[in-house]
């Protein structure tokens, strides 16, 4: 079962989800027992190598949420390392072009529609009721999920061919406005950027696919899952863990 998969198909309310970007299954369990309906375990920009994904997909697949990987780029044994650890998706960062995302879709799918090399016991261990070889790999293709981060000007460009591919396109708002021209400074959009991101919702919706986008509190989730976004995550492990610690020293100390 992919519980993320089911809320997209079943339910109309957004999937929230947190970022693990610390290693440690330990995390994972914290995350996935948040009340997240996915943890997206950060191989692009957190500390989380091979082993430590191989710790975290699992971890959180347990608690009956759904681990997402995004791998550190677009390489095909990425793909294959992160969807053989049993996450229920794949989201690849700074992708270009529709070539780029077919071949993403290329590497995440078994023969035919794919060439995903099959041999692995490991994702099926960490699937509950666990299925066979046979049952994986019929179920494999229809039920994983394909996402691509849209990101970068030429991504923009391309968005409303690229969501005809994906289950979901992603925005990245920080490397969105970097690569735009229009950074995030303090917090603040640049119109230009929230253009970028309506005109990525609309590609979404109108290829009846999903939206995620990336937030960092939980006031900006609110703001973008009133837009009708699909995917939002509200946290990162590392910025909650800081903040947390603050907000009670505060307290603590009087002030
Ligand atoms: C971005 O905002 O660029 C991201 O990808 C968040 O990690």
């Amino acid at each position: 079962a992919n519980p993320l998969k089911q809320i997209f198909s079943q339910e109309s309310r957004p999937a929230m989800g947190v970022w693990q970007m610390l290693p440690g299954a330990n995390i994972s369990r914290i995350l996935a027992r948040s009340g997240a309906d996915w943890v997206m375990v950060d191989c692009e920009h957190g500390n989380i190598n091979d082993a430590a994904m191989h710790e975290a997909v699992p971890a959180i697949a347990a608690l009956g949420v759904s681990p997402i990987v995004r791998i550190p780029d677009l390489q095909p044994w990425m793909v294959k390392r992160a969807l053989d650890s049993g996450a229920h998706g794949i989201l690849a960062p700074l992708i270009r072009t529709v070539e780029d995302v077919k071949n993403l879709v290329t590497a995440a799918k078994f023969p035919p529609e794919g060439k995903r090399g099959f041999g692995s016991p490991i994702a099926m261990q960490n699937f509950n009721p666990m299925p066979t070889f046979t049952e994986y790999l019929q179920q494999a293709n229809g039920s994983l999920l394909t996402m691509v981060q849209i990101e970068t000007q030429e991504a923009l460009n391309s968005v409303e061919e690229i969501a005809l591919l994906v289950d979901v396109i992603f925005i990245g708002p920080f490397d969105l406005g970097n690569n735009i021209g229009h950074p995030i400074i303090e917090g603040k959009m640049d119109p230009e950027l929230d253009e970028a991101i309506e005109r990525t919702l609309r590609a979404a919706v109108t290829a009846g696919k999903k939206c995620g986008i990336f937030c960092t509190d939980g006031e900006q989730a609110k703001q973008y899952a009133d837009k009708g976004f699909h995917m939002i995550s509200v946290a990162t492990d590392y910025t909650l863990l800081g903040a947390a610690m603050a907000d009670s020293l505060t307290i603590a100390r009087g002030q």
